[in-house]
């Protein structure tokens, strides 16, 4: 297990490259151009921005979160070839600078959603949050409304010129199906992981979180069965999948443990997180620990410690703990928190391990 943590860049991030570097084990940053829409071809300069940047860290950049899809790739308009093309463009160019993995998602519209950003817990901290029924019972029109009259409603995924197009995005998804869906993801497969094999990266698409559909749009990286199609469209390790134990486990009914066990060699990048899930469907996120919440982090931990897996992974959304000014789940005291939690995991597992293959040693003489 490699261990990485997510890094906006420069004036977008509250932790510097500094305090990444002294978290025991993390070698590298994850990372993106956030400021180019998506569809767009990354530049070059920027890249080696960074590059240059975690480079004097002594960090490493292997691993992108996210290259983003245009949504008319995603609703397989004609402007999609286009897209595509730059698509391509800038594999080759993460790759230039040693790129392993991209992750990706292929949800319509919005990325991850959440009804509170700051929702208060009993000691004091706050976490994301999500009320089921809030979201089902909102109009996505009115949702557009409420958007432009609070300029704070702001979320990733939501960026300014997206917004402007709200409207005719709700109106251009209204007729798409998941089965359009699964079609224009192949689509975009069959064009991109060649390109990606070529160049020795791995596609790795990130589940829907929460994972069902909102708002009446599709999604369809939602469960076991669902990864299980997405990997056979294209039969290669370069379309995999990151493992964001966080968001399937948002629905109990997915079994993180046995998705490792099915998939493994196909997961080359884990995000680890926990959360408390209610018997109403609301669900708030917790410290990485599993007694704290539904997920079951120490068995996810050791089915990846079984399977041998050596792939890149990360914390994810933290609580806002000890005062921190931070974004809304990506402070370092608490993700910090979670990687000490997912190494002590780990290396009792190794320990368990190296342990009882000795014994076998000595039984053996
Ligand atoms: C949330 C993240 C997601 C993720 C994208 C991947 O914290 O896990 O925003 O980066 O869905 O494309």
């Amino acid at each position: 297990m490699k261990m990485v943590f997510r890094y906006f860049g420069l004036g977008n991030d509250t932790v510097s490259l500094e305090q990444i570097r002294q978290i025991p084990g993390v070698e590298g940053i994850v990372w993106a151009l956030h400021d180019i829409p998506a569809g767009e071809e990354w530049p070059m300069d920027k890249i080696e921005e960074i590059k240059s940047q975690a480079d004097q860290a002594g960090l490493h950049l292997d691993v992108v979160e996210s290259v983003n899809i245009h949504d008319d790739i995603k609703l397989g308009l004609p402007s999609r070839d286009f897209y595509i093309e730059n698509y391509k463009k800038t594999i080759a160019k993460l790759a230039e600078v040693g790129v392993k993995v991209i992750c990706y998602n292929f949800m319509p519209i919005f990325d991850w959603l959440r009804t509170d950003l700051f929702k208060q817990n009993p000691d004091g901290s706050t976490s994301l949050f999500y009320e089921k029924a809030r979201i089902e019972g909102m109009d996505p029109f009115d949702l557009v409304d409420q958007i432009n009259q609070d300029a704070t409603l702001t979320m990733p995924g939501w960026e300014p010129e997206r917004l402007a197009h709200l409207t005719e995005l709700f109106e251009a998804y209204r007729n798409t199906t998941e089965e359009d869906l699964w079609d224009h993801l192949s689509y975009f497969l069959q064009e991109i992981i060649p390109v990606a094999e070529a160049y020795d990266i791995q596609m790795a698409i990130h589940p829907d979180d929460p994972p069902w559909s909102v708002f009446g749009l599709p999604r369809i990286i939602t469960s076991q069965s669902n990864i299980r199609r997405l990997l056979s469209l294209y039969d290669s390790p370069a379309n995999s999948i990151t493992l964001c134990s966080g968001s399937l486990g948002a629905n109990p009914a997915n079994d993180i443990v046995s998705i490792i066990h099915e998939f493994k060699g196909r997961i080359p990048f884990a995000h680890i997180r926990n959360v408390k899930v209610y018997d109403n469907g609301d669900f708030i996120e917790t410290s990485h620990r599993t007694i704290d919440g539904t997920v079951d982090i120490t068995g996810i931990v050791q089915a990846y410690h079984e399977t041998g897996f050596t792939g890149y992974a990360r914390p994810d959304h933290g609580r806002q703990i000890w005062n921190e000014q931070c974004r809304p789940g990506y402070g370092l005291y608490d993700r910090a928190l979670g990687i000490m939690y997912l190494w002590g995991l780990w290396d009792a597992y190794a320990r368990v391990q190296e342990t009882h293959s000795s014994k076998k040693e000595v039984s053996k003489v």
